[in-house]
């Protein structure tokens, strides 16, 4: 049996993608019922906000979930602190190292898969307890590392023993076949899941990511140490106009204040900031999460099983 499927009791190695703002009780619980591993995102939300959303899935879905911990939020403590009041079972990290939670984390029986950009951070993270470890490629969408998915995944994978969940550039079953050809054996999809009927995010919001062409799923904010991956829109232009110009990390990080509110509930076009991965040009319509995690398995088997090669 498939070990991230053993590890986490789902069905299907699909972990659909911790998405601040986007992933709510409603997708995670989609997600969850269709047998991959849904995930609430914590993003930057306080922990009764978060709360709720918990007992929500709860309601929705008799299967594993999870929820996303943002590591630069001010509210991860007390997110840490949720999820072990709680006791939800699995708790993915992104944007920081979680180390110093891990004891309290592991005690309390919370498993933890923590996102990564580097082949050090994912050896160190097992050492520390992960029971899986998603690497992160520079194709995904919100806060990126450098490595692309086709070299970190294969490194991590000789460089540990836990299992690998390749992220990054993955919408389909042809990525997900790419993936375990390069040593994972799990899959997270982001993008993919924002086109999907069951996520609440504005029209607008899946409709650009339909739009969208290769080159459109742009980085802004390279000077400040946070580079983000999202649509190229007036937003974005304005970003890097102001980049390029010199403005300081503070007057950055003001401009981008509210803008992922703007994107996912006021479906904005020019304000907000819709992170996507680049994978978005693929995507061309919108569909159930079950029709999403099933045809990507199909699509997957039937790739692994044909080489071409007699
Ligand atoms: O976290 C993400 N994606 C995100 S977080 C986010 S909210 C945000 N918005 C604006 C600026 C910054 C964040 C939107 N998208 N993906 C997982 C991820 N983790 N990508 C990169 C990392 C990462 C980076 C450094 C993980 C660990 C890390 O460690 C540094 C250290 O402390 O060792």
């Amino acid at each position: 049996m498939n070990r991230v499927c053993e590890l986490l009791d789902i069905k299907y190695p699909i972990i659909q993608g911790g998405m601040a703002w986007v992933a709510d009780a409603n997708l995670a619980s989609a997600v969850s019922n269709a047998g991959g591993l849904g995930l609430i995102a914590g993003g930057s939300a306080p922990k009764e906000a978060i709360k709720a959303e918990i007992k929500k899935c709860r309601e929705l879905t008799d299967k594993t979930f999870g929820v996303n911990i943002m590591l630069m939020s001010p509210f991860a403590d007390d997110l840490i602190d949720l999820v072990i009041e709680e006791k939800v079972s699995v708790i993915t990290t992104g944007a920081g190292n979680p180390a110093k939670y891990m004891d309290r984390l592991k005690k309390a029986g919370v498993r933890v898969v923590p996102v990564v950009p580097t082949v050090a951070l994912a050896q160190r993270m097992e050492k520390v307890g992960a029971t899986a470890i998603i690497i992160e490629g520079t194709e995904a969408g919100g806060h990126i590392g450098e490595l692309t998915t086709m070299v970190l995944a294969p490194q991590v994978a000789d460089a540990v023993s836990v299992p690998v969940i390749a992220a990054g550039g993955i919408a389909d079953g042809r990525g997900m076949a790419a993936a375990f050809a390069l040593g994972a054996e799990g899959v997270q999809v982001g993008t993919r899941f924002i086109c999907s009927d069951e996520c609440s995010a504005h029209d607008n919001y899946k409709q650009m990511i339909i739009k969208a062409r290769d080159r459109d799923a742009i980085v802004t904010g390279r000077s400040t140490g946070h580079p983000v991956r999202s649509l190229k829109n007036k937003m974005t232009k304005v970003f890097l106009n102001a980049e390029n110009d010199g403005a300081t990390p503070e007057e950055l990080e003001l401009m981008g204040t509210g803008a992922l509110r703007m994107a996912k509930i006021d479906g904005d076009k020019e304000k907000g900031s819709f992170m996507s991965g680049q994978i978005a040009a693929m995507v061309k319509d919108i569909k159930p999460c079950k029709d999403i995690v099933e045809d990507m398995i199909d699509e997957a088997k039937s790739v692994i099983g044909n080489l071409g090669i007699d």
